[in-house]
């Protein structure tokens, strides 16, 4: 049991339980040997388990070394201590922190100590900023052995409020029937960010809100009525025979991603699995002293290639209709010819179509300006040879893209063919859940618990100065007030750097400007709508709107562009805001669009759609909130995307520091880019390079 409960640790933190994660390889390659591993994976994953155990209290450092049961594995059980904490796996978040038993105890007479900047209050700069306090504390002595006192964070927020891109509204409940009371707390709707996708044991959301700060939350049911475009139910048979379809041409589709490259980032180890795994080998060579042994053989492959895992195919197989994100498994894409899948499906094949007859879509594929969009389309079209679609179909088709662009934030035609799912095959299993009460908590808990930040609100930084070699000071300028610091870190959005007017001197190097022009950031916004009471079915958490094109009934694919992505997409929200309010989604064009329709207008075209399917007494909501994510000055828009020009490792770049300037936030995570999970990770990660930078390395 205990053993089974390691191994869960560990695939819940992210990692592989039975192999090193890429980073622990190089770290212990010099030190154990292929015997040793097990033995090392053990302790490892036991101190993964302490953590998850009791997440509200840290992991000290002579628990972590009882995991090792032996004096002999002692040291090593301290390597894998620090490298647990300082990469952030473990005693992260509004935890207990374990002072060390060797602590200074005297205060210090060092007048030397660094300090972090930390930019933007968001869910990567609350991150980093918590985990370096932390970890500023947690290694005390060691800064001590320095010559410093802990260092100091200091964080500069442009806003006056924290949480960025998670942004709970208050609504004005007085008008509309209480659903609970909330004991005094304001009603409140996720204007940003809200669902936590995938909300496991692990999932570093699930530690925060469940295991760390206790929040209220609720699980999302994720059956979702479709309606069609006259507001009746569409029928389900219907509805999944397209959703299939849809589906092949997805995978068709993503047969011609990048060709001969890596097409995923699997996070930690999932992808290098056999990476220092137990070997027959000797037991007292290290890992390193037997791959120079093995490299020094004529037939072994150039050291280069050895460290590359096994390329995983992953085959979209489904859209989730709550997130828009496609989930995938291991196969071969394409391969049965498109009229016997279509056949298969349980299509009628068009007249004088037989099973043999396929997609073409290499010609297509070849065009550089080719995009997961134009491609789903030119698919989309050659399946209308095949099988008889109608515009009932087209609409359902459209708003599965719709439901993609949603997860995107872009219309598909500006998504790299290669690069769009980069992240997929990373998710946690758990279900869909919102915090109840107001997602504003987390960021709010992150800054307090267990002591509060230093956090300067209303501070928007206008120039960073920094020192590409790493080894001078760096400074941040905003309006009224400048601060020197030794490291740096950015969690300035993607849009907002895209947009240039926050000054690096020296300037980016252009290796960091390319990226920051590849990437795709784009918008999605919200129509958030208070009634009075509920008009619609209480049960139903999410439903779906089919939406014309501009002429009715039109067959032509382009038309459908527009307005597909119009209120596609409602959830009923009632359940964590404490009062009767609906949300709708408005996805891809649509999202753009929203910035500079008026409200009137955008509430009237809301309430035609309810109106469609509830009846014509629905009435105008009492109160209206619309979002414009483009027009916001610290985001400049929603989240990243794979941008057409995309490279497969633009993530991991935008992600890389220039000297003592260090980059987090959604855009610099690759495996979990446009989450909220994802930018905390990201700030953990940055912590992670600027203790070693302070420190040196473990
Ligand atoms: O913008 P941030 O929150 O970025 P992040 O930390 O990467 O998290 O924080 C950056 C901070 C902000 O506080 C700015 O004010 C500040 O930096 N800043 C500056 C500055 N410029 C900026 N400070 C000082 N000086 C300057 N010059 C918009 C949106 C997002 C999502 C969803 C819906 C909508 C409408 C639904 C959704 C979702 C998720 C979801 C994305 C995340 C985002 C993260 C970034 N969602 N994510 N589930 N997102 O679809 O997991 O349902 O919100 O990735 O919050």
């Amino acid at each position: 049991d205990y053993a089974h409960q390691c191994i869960e640790a560990a695939e819940r933190s992210r990692m592989n339980p039975y192999a090193l994660h890429q980073d622990e390889y190089l770290m212990l390659r010099d030190h154990i040997s292929h015997a040793q591993v097990t033995t090392y994976l053990n302790i490892r994953n036991g101190i993964l388990r302490l953590w998850l155990n009791n997440p509200r209290i840290g992991v000290a450092r002579d628990e972590a070394i009882g995991c090792a049961k032996d004096v002999r594995w002692f040291d090593v059980a301290n390597v894998c201590y620090d490298w647990l904490l300082r990469r952030g796996y473990i005693n992260y978040g509004c935890c207990e922190v374990p002072l060390s038993k060797t602590r200074p105890k005297k205060p210090s007479l060092n007048r030397k100590r660094k300090t972090i900047a930390v930019i933007g209050a968001g869910l990567s700069g609350l991150g980093c900023a918590r985990h370096l306090d932390a970890l500023a504390k947690q290694y005390a002595r060691q800064f001590q052995e320095l010559g410093e006192d802990p260092p100091i964070v200091i964080m500069l927020e442009g806003r006056s409020r924290l949480g960025g891109r998670v942004y709970s509204r208050a609504v004005d409940g007085s008008r509309s029937q209480r659903l609970f009371d909330f004991k005094g707390k304001r009603h409140s709707v996720e204007a940003g960010g809200m669902i936590i996708t995938g909300f496991d044991r692990g999932q570093p959301l699930h530690v925060l809100v469940r295991g760390q700060m206790a929040l209220p939350y609720y699980a999302l049911k994720p059956e979702a009525i479709l309606y069609d475009a006259n507001g009746k139910p569409v029928d389900s048979h219907r509805d999944l025979l397209v959703e299939k379809l849809y589906n092949d041409c997805l995978e068709r589709v993503s047969d011609y991603k990048f060709k001969n490259e890596p097409t995923k980032l699997i996070e930690g180890n999932r992808g290098l699995m056999d990476e220092g795994k137990d070997g027959n080998s000797e037991g007292n060579k290290t890992i390193a002293q037997t791959e120079e042994a093995t490299a020094a053989l004529p037939q072994a492959p150039p050291v280069s290639q050895q460290s590359l895992g096994p390329r995983v195919d992953l085959v979209p197989v489904s859209t989730d209709r709550a997130t828009g994100r496609t989930h995938v498994e291991p196969g071969t894409p394409a391969a049965h010819k498109a009229a016997f899948k279509a056949k298969e499906m349980g299509w009628a094949l068009k007249e004088g179509v037989t099973v043999d007859r396929d997609l073409d879509l290499e010609a297509a594929a070849k065009d550089p300006t080719t995009t997961l969009g134009s491609l789903m389309d030119e698919a989309i079209s050659q399946y209308r040879e095949i099988v008889d679609l109608t515009p009932q179909d087209y609409r359902l088709i459209n708003w599965h893209i719709a439901n993609l662009e949603y997860s995107n934030a872009i219309n598909y035609n500006q998504l790299s063919l290669g690069g769009w799912d980069i992240d997929a095959g990373n998710e946690w299993e758990g279900k869909h859940t919102m915090v109840v009460g107001g997602y504003q908590d987390v960021p709010w808990g992150l800054s307090m618990s267990p002591s509060p930040l230093n956090i300067v609100k209303k501070s928007a930084v206008k120039k960073i100065t920094y020192d590409p070699d790493g080894k001078g000071r760096a400074r941040v300028d905003c309006e009224q007030y400048s601060l020197e610091a030794d490291y740096v870190v950015s969690t300035i959005p993607l849009g907002v750097l895209k947009h240039g007017n926050v000054e690096f001197d020296p300037p980016l190097p252009p290796w960091k400007t390319d990226v920051i022009g590849r990437l795709g950031f784009g918008i999605l916004n919200k129509i958030i709508l208070v009634y009075q009471e509920a008009f619609w079915d209480s049960n139903c958490d999410i439903f779906g709107v089919l939406r014309n094109p501009l002429s009715r009934h039109s067959l032509r694919q382009s038309e459908y562009t527009s307005q597909r992505g119009r209120f596609f997409q409602w959830f009923n929200v009632s359940n964590m805001s404490g009062v009767p309010v609906l949300l709708a989604l408005m996805a891809g064009d649509a999202g753009f669009d929203t910035e500079h329709t008026k409200n009137d207008d955008l509430v009237a075209e809301a309430t035609e759609v309810l109106r469609s399917i509830c009846g014509p007494k629905v009435p105008n909501p009492t109160q209206a909130i619309v979002t414009r994510w483009g027009s916001d000055k610290f985001a400049r828009g929603s989240y990243s995307s794979a941008g057409p020009g995309m490279k497969p490792d633009d993530y991991e770049t935008m992600a890389r520091p220039v000297g003592n300037l260090y980059f987090a936030g959604e855009h610099t995570i690759g495996t979990h880019p446009a989450t909220v999970h994802g930018a905390y990770l990201s700030g953990l990660r940055a912590a992670s390079e600027v203790a070693d930078a302070m420190l040196g390395p473990i």
